[in-house]
Formats: C-alpha cells, sequence, structure tokens
C-alpha cells in the first residue's frame, strides 16, 4: 500500500493506471457527503439527537421501539439535506463517469446528492431516505400519500397498523438483490476500484474492495482517516474526497482516446 498526502499530486504509476483502466467502479460512503454538511454516521450526532447512536436509530427494532422517534429523526436528516448540496467531490465523480469507458457509481449513501451533481449510473446500496415504504408488506407509498396523511408516523396505506417508514436499509436488513448484483457484475469486469469516503465498516459494502482486488483490480482509497480497507488499498489518498476527486477527474481529460 502506497499512502499519498498534501500537497494533492497523484504519482506517475497511479496516473498511468488511471488512464489506462477501462471499468471503473467507485464506491461511496457518507464521507463524500461530509463537505457538503451532511453529518456522517460515525460523526457525533447534533443538538436534539447527541443523545442517541444512529445504529440504534436506523433499525427495525429502533423503529418498532419508538416510531415516533425514528421517524423524527429522518425527517430532521431530510430537511438538512434538502437545504444542501452537491460538493466538489460529487461534481468530480460526475465528470469522471463522462471520461470512463465503463462505469458504476455504487453508494452507501441515501441523500441523492450524486444524482444531484449529474452522475448517471448509480447504484443505491442502501436506498432512499425520499422513499417511503409499509413496515408490513415493503411496498412503496406514494409521494401524495404522504402529503395527504401527515403523521409522526404516518400510517400505511398497503396494512392496517402498518406504518410508513423510510426506504433505506437497515441493520439487519437485506441489501435490494438488484443493487448488490449490479455491483458485483461491475467488480468482477472492473479494473480500477475508487473508494471514497467509507469507514469500511458495515458489511456487505465493506467488503466489496477485497472482492475487487481478488478479481484483479487496483483499489484505491480516498479517506482523511485509515480504516480496515487502507489494509488492502493499491494506493491510500489521505485528504477529503473534494480535494482527491477533482484531481483525478483532471488527470482523465488529459486522457487520450
Ligand atoms: C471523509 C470525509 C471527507 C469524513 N472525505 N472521507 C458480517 C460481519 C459482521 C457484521 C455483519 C456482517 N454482515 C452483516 C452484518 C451486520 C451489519 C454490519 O455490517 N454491522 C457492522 C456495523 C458490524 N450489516 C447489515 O446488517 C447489512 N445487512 C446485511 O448484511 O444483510 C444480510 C444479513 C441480514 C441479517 C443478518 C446477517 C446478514 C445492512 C447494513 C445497512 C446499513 N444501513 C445504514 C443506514 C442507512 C439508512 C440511513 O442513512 O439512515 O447505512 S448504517 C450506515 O452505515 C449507513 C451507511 O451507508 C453505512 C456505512 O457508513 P459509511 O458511509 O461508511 O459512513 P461512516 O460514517 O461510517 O464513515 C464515514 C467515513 O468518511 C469515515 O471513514 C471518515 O473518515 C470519512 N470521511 N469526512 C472523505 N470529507
Amino acid at each position: 500500500m502506497s499512502t499519498v498526502k498534501e500537497p494533492f499530486i497523484l504519482p506517475q504509476a497511479l496516473q498511468d493506471q488511471l488512464i489506462s483502466a477501462k471499468s471503473w467502479v467507485v464506491l461511496t460512503g457518507a464521507g463524500v457527503s461530509a463537505e457538503s454538511g451532511v453529518p456522517t454516521f460515525r460523526d457525533a450526532q447534533e443538538g436534539l439527537w447527541a443523545k442517541y447512536r444512529p445504529e440504534e436509530l436506523a433499525s427495525a427494532e429502533g423503529f418498532a421501539r419508538d416510531p415516533k422517534m425514528v421517524w423524527d429523526w429522518y425527517q430532521w436528516r431530510r430537511e438538512l439535506i434538502n437545504k444542501v448540496k452537491p460538493n466538489a467531490g460529487h461534481h468530480a465523480l460526475a465528470e469522471i463517469e463522462q471520461s470512463a469507458d465503463e462505469f458504476l457509481l455504487v453508494t452507501q449513501n441515501v441523500d441523492s446528492l450524486h444524482q444531484a451533481a449529474g452522475s448517471q449510473k448509480v447504484v443505491e446500496l442502501h436506498g432512499n431516505i425520499y422513499r417511503n415504504i409499509c413496515t408490513q408488506t415493503g411496498r412503496d407509498i406514494s409521494d401524495e400519500w404522504m402529503t395527504q396523511h401527515p403523521g409522526s408516523p404516518v400510517p400505511s396505506p398497503h396494512a392496517s397498523a402498518a406504518f410508513a417508514r423510510p426506504g433505506v436499509v437497515w441493520f439487519g436488513e437485506s441489501l435490494p438483490q438488484a443493487a448488490f448484483e449490479q455491483a458485483i457484475s461491475a467488480l468482477n469486469r472492473c479494473d480500477l476500484m475508487l473508494v471514497a469516503g467509507t469507514s469500511g465498516l458495515v458489511q456487505p459494502a465493506a467488503s466489496l474492495p477485497q472482492w475487487a482486488q481478488q478479481q484483479g483490480a487496483c483499489v484505491v482509497e480516498i479517506n482523511p482517516e485509515q480504516t480496515p480497507i487502507s489494509a488492502i488499498a493499491d494506493y491510500r489518498l489521505a485528504g477529503t474526497s473534494a480535494q482527491w476527486l477533482p484531481v483525478i477527474a483532471k488527470n482523465l481529460k488529459g486522457k487520450a482516446y
């Protein structure tokens, strides 16, 4: 593993790998949205929520125990996300997608900021915070229903004694099968995997870099902190995603076609 720090210049060997890579997979986590003002999962919670652990709130058990509290937490996060904009890291990933022959952005984030920045080939492993689903049937609940039935939480239209819940993946729940299969299929083909802003603690996403490497991909991690992924990464770019991703995007702009 080779660590690269400020002043944000890529080593020549890595530049060559980036230019020659035909198929890219990017895995992102909460750190990529941090510079937009969205707190990461492992940041201390703020204000009203400071005394709760996200792991307790982001679970079916937490919701069953206190649906109002969990619902209010998600409403608070939705309002926070509504106010923020994609940052330089999100925009750089949308540019990288345009430069790459084959590309898939696999995100654990639920905030839609990649799509807002213009990324098109995005797979959401942990769902989307703007979706609502029925606690009993898992069926989608329309925005219209949600607007007509304000509450905390909102009753589900699909089953009695059921509620609307966020369409995200909580601890102990399976990832959406189609999204996970799409990610694995891209990883099986990729020659470059970029991993940005994830603690590498939450499975099964945390195992994807190792999987890609075992299939022959070069793994590049961007994170200001060391993570379990650092130990296996071929390159570790120490710094933030808004610092490093634009450097990579700029590097690819000079690519000869
Ligand atoms: C920056 C930065 C900047 C800061 N620039 N970087 C195998 C072994 C052990 C346990 C398990 C296992 N398999 C499954 C489990 C259980 C569990 C799990 O992994 N637990 C671990 C905590 C131990 N996994 C699951 O339950 C998953 N389901 C599953 O596997 O189903 C099969 C199964 C079912 C039943 C039993 C067994 C298996 C589901 C996981 C769902 C995760 N859901 C959440 C909530 C989503 C909804 C919501 O948003 O509310 O997803 S939890 C939370 O963690 C969220 C995130 O997507 C996810 C990952 O977090 P992420 O993105 O890495 O963020 P952080 O905050 O952890 O880290 C931020 C990083 O950014 C840090 O490194 C910073 O340094 C860095 N950073 N600023 C770049 N500017």
